[in-house]
C-alpha cells in the first residue's frame, strides 16, 4: 500500500485530513455504455431554427477589394469583418434529412441555431496526416515512449463514443511518429481504483530498460488516485500486454489535497544523490496552481517531499504538468534526470480555468525542492504559452533514438458534443513537436515540427519576391491546397518603418479585429483554407506596432472569423507577441491539414494552432492568398508550398505476422 508520510506536512495544507482508500476487492466491472448521447441527440431535436440571410452572409463578407501583387487600393480593407448582422445564420436542414449539424455553444452565440452541415463537409473535415482515431473521442497524449525500435503514443480515448467518458487507454506504434498502426487497447477501467478512468499518465524508461508507467485512477467513487503499471513482456516490441501493480493504488490525495484535484503523475527524474526517483503532480490549494512533489525508490511506495515545487497563486488547478530540464547550449536535449550547469528547466502546466498549456523558464534546486521562474512576470499560468490556439494536456517525452526533447498536444474540437457524436469522432493529436531552447533570445523555447513530417512533402511551389503593395492580395496557384506545408519569408520596407513615428502603440491579436483591421505595419501574412472569393479563409499573419520609444513590437495571429460559413462554431483570432529580432526577417511556416491548421512564427517561438470547419474549400476548392493589409508599408514575400501526402494510419496488421 502507498505510503503518504510525508517528511513534513506541507504548510499550506496542514488542516485537512487524508483520504483513506477503498481496502482491496474484488473489482465489479460494468461496461460503461454511450451514457451521454441520447441527451445530446434529443438536444439537437429540440434546437429550433430559422432561415436568415444566407446571401447577406455572403455579401457580407466579401472583400472590398482584391488587388493584384502590387496593387495600389490602399483606403480599403482586403478583409471586411463580420458585422454581428452576417453571423445570422440559416436553419438546419436536420437530422431528419440525413444531414449532420453542429452548434457551439460561443457567448452570444444562439444555441438554437445550426448550420446545414452536409456529409461531404464532416468527412472532408477529418484531417489526412494528423494523427486520430478510427471512431470516438480521444483527448491527452499520454506515456509517449520508444521502445525497441517503435515510437509509442497512448491516448485517453471513449470506446462507446464521440464524447468525453469511460476513459481507457488507446495505443498506438510508429517507427518515424508519421504513419501510425493501432493497438489494442494498453489499459481499460476494470479496478475500483479506476472504474470512472484510466487518466492520463507517464512513462519512465529505467536505467536498466524497465518501463514504468504511472497514471491517474479515477476510482469508484471518484477520487484521484495514482496507479503503477508495467508492461508484461519487455521483449515485446509492441508493448501490448501491460500489468496493473496488484497494490494499486500507490498514491493517494495527501492532506489538504482535494480528492478531485490530485492527477496527471509526470515521467519521474533522479534525486542529485541519483538513488532515488522524483515525481511531480499537478494540484490546487484554493485557486492556487501547485506542483506537489514525491520520492520514491521503487514507483510502489514514496514519500512527499516539503513545500511544493511550485505555485501560483490565482491560476487554479493545474492539469498534465511537465518538468523538464532544457539545454541552452546543445540542439540535442539531454534526458529527464540532468541537472547541470547549462540547463534551465521548463515547468509546464495545463491550467484547467484557462484550457490552455503554460510554460515558463526556471532554475530547479533539486536540494531545496524549488523551481524558480527566471521572470516573475512570465510565471506559470500568466506568461508564455506552448501555443496560443487550441491545444492543451501536452506531454513531452525523451526520445533516446535520436536524442531529442518531443511534445505532444491534444487538438480539441471548437464544435459541441452534440455534433462530435454524428460526425464520430472527436479531437485530433497535434504533429509532433522537437523543443530547444532559443539561444537568441534567451527567454523562450523554440518548438519545430519533427522532421519526419518532410517526408509527406511531395510536388513544391516557389513564388520569389512577390511585392504586395498596401491593400493587396495575391492568389497563389496551387491546386488542391487542403494538405500543405508552408513556408513563408516577410521582408518589410525598412525605411518606411523608420519613418513612422508611431503605430498602434499597443496591439492584442483576440481583440483587435483580425485581418481586417488596418495599421501601419500590419496585418501581412497568408489567408489558407480560403475560397476563391475569399468569402471563407484562415488569414495567419504579422502585425507590428511601433510605440513613442520607437520600439518596433510584432504579434502573430490567426484570425478564424471567417474560417467557416458555420456561424456557431468557434470563429474567434489567436495570438500573441513574437520577438523578431535585428536582421531577422519575418518568418512562418503552417501545416495545414484539412480542418488544422499549425502555424509557427520565428521558427517556433510562437505558435498557434487553428480548429476550424471548413464549408466552401473542400473537395478541392482551397485557395493560399499573400496579403498586405497594412497601410502605411510595402512588403515583399517568398514562399514554397509542399503538397503533403497523407499518412498511413491504420490497424496492426496482426494477420500479416
Ligand atoms: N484529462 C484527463 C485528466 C487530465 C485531463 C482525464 C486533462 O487526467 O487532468 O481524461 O485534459
Amino acid at each position: 500500500m502507498a505510503n503518504n508520510s510525508s517528511r513534513a506536512p506541507l504548510r499550506d495544507l496542514e488542516r485537512a485530513t487524508s483520504y483513506t482508500p477503498i481496502p482491496d476487492q474484488p473489482p465489479t466491472f460494468i461496461p460503461a455504455g454511450n451514457r451521454r448521447s441520447k441527451k445530446l441527440f434529443a438536444s439537437i431535436f429540440f434546437s429550433s431554427v430559422f432561415f436568415i440571410s444566407l446571401i447577406l452572409l455572403f455579401i457580407n463578407q466579401q472583400p472590398e477589394s482584391q488587388t493584384n501583387v502590387n496593387g495600389s487600393n490602399q483606403e480599403k480593407s482586403t478583409f471586411t469583418p463580420i458585422s454581428p448582422a452576417a453571423r445570422s445564420t440559416p436553419p438546419s436542414r436536420g437530422v431528419s434529412q440525413a444531414v449532420s449539424e453542429k452548434t457551439f455553444r460561443a457567448i452570444g452565440v444562439d444555441e438554437n441555431v445550426s448550420y446545414p452541415w452536409t456529409n461531404a463537409m464532416l468527412s472532408w473535415q477529418r484531417t489526412a496526416y494528423h494523427f486520430q482515431p478510427e471512431h470516438n473521442w480521444m483527448n491527452d497524449p499520454n506515456g509517449p515512449l520508444f521502445h525497441k525500435g517503435w515510437y509509442h503514443l497512448f491516448y485517453q480515448y471513449n470506446p462507446y463514443s464521440a464524447v468525453w467518458g469511460n476513459i481507457t487507454w488507446g495505443h498506438a506504434v510508429s517507427k518515424d511518429l508519421i504513419h501510425w498502426l493501432y493497438l489494442p487497447f494498453a489499459m481499460v477501467p476494470d479496478h475500483w481504483y479506476d472504474f470512472n478512468g484510466v487518466w492520463t499518465g507517464s512513462a519512465t524508461i529505467l536505467p536498466d530498460g524497465q518501463i514504468v508507467m504511472l497514471y491517474t485512477g479515477n476510482t469508484v467513487d471518484g477520487v484521484q488516485v495514482q496507479c503503477l503499471a508495467y508492461p508484461a513482456n519487455l521483449s515485446d516490441p509492441l508493448l501490448l500486454d501491460w500489468i496493473k501493480y496488484p497494490g494499486n493504488p500507490v498514491l493517494v490525495p495527501p492532506p489538504g489535497i482535494g480528492v478531485e484535484d490530485f492527477r496527471d503523475p509526470t515521467t519521474a527524474w533522479l534525486s542529485p544523490d541519483r538513488d532515488r526517483w522524483r515525481i511531480t503532480i499537478g494540484s490546487k490549494v484554493n485557486q492556487t496552481g501547485i506542483s506537489i512533489v514525491y520520492e520514491t525508490v521503487d514507483f510502489k511506495s514514496y514519500e512527499l517531499l516539503d513545500g511544493v515545487l511550485h505555485g501560483v497563486p490565482g491560476t487554479g488547478m493545474w492539469e498534465c504538468v511537465d518538468f523538464y530540464p532544457i539545454s541552452m547550449t546543445e540542439a540535442n536535449w539531454r534526458d529527464t534526470s540532468v541537472n547541470i550547469r547549462d540547463i534551465k528547466h521548463v515547468l509546464k502546466a495545463s491550467v484547467k480555468d484557462l484550457t490552455s498549456d503554460y510554460y515558463a523558464l526556471g532554475t530547479y534546486n533539486p536540494f531545496e525542492n524549488k523551481w524558480t521562474p527566471d521572470d516573475q512576470e512570465l510565471d506559470v499560468g500568466i506568461g508564455l504559452r506552448y501555443d496560443y490556439g487550441k491545444y492543451y494536456a501536452s506531454k513531452t517525452f525523451f526520445d533516446q533514438n535520436k536524442k531529442r526533447r518531443i511534445l505532444w498536444g491534444w487538438i480539441k474540437e471548437t464544435d459541441n458534443e452534440a455534433d462530435d457524436i454524428m460526425k464520430g469522432w472527436a479531437s485530433v493529436q497535434s504533429i509532433p513537436r522537437t523543443i530547444v531552447f532559443d539561444k537568441k533570445t534567451g527567454s523562450n523555447i523554440l518548438q519545430w515540427p519533427v522532421t519526419e513530417v518532410e517526408d509527406l512533402r511531395s510536388e513544391v511551389v516557389e513564388f520569389n519576391s512577390v511585392k504586395l503593395g498596401p491593400g493587396s492580395i495575391a492568389p497563389l496557384e496551387v491546386d488542391t491546397a487542403s494538405q500543405l506545408d508552408i513556408v513563408a519569408l516577410f521582408d518589410i520596407d525598412k525605411d518606411a518603418v523608420e519613418e513612422t513615428v508611431e503605430a498602434d502603440v499597443v496591439y492584442n491579436c483576440p481583440t483587435n479585429g483580425g485581418a481586417a483591421n488596418r495599421g501601419k505595419l500590419g496585418p501581412f501574412g497568408i489567408v489558407v483554407l480560403a475560397d476563391e472569393t475569399l468569402s471563407e479563409g484562415t488569414p495567419i499573419y504579422f502585425y507590428a506596432i511601433k510605440g513613442a520609444s520607437g520600439e518596433v513590437e510584432t504579434h502573430f495571429c490567426a484570425d478564424e472569423l471567417r474560417s467557416s460559413k458555420a456561424p456557431e462554431v468557434d470563429r474567434v483570432v489567436y495570438g500573441s507577441k513574437v520577438p523578431v529580432l535585428n536582421g531577422e526577417k519575418y518568418s512562418l511556416r503552417s501545416l495545414v491539414d484539412h480542418s488544422i491548421v499549425e502555424s509557427f512564427a520565428q521558427g517556433g517561438r510562437t505558435v498557434i494552432t487553428s480548429r476550424i470547419y471548413p464549408t466552401k474549400v473542400i473537395n478541392g476548392a482551397s485557395r493560399v492568398f499573400l496579403f498586405n493589409n497594412a497601410t502605411g508599408v510595402n512588403v515583399t514575400a517568398s514562399v514554397k508550398i509542399w503538397k503533403m501526402d497523407s499518412a498511413n494510419i491504420r490497424h496492426f496488421p496482426f494477420d500479416r505476422l
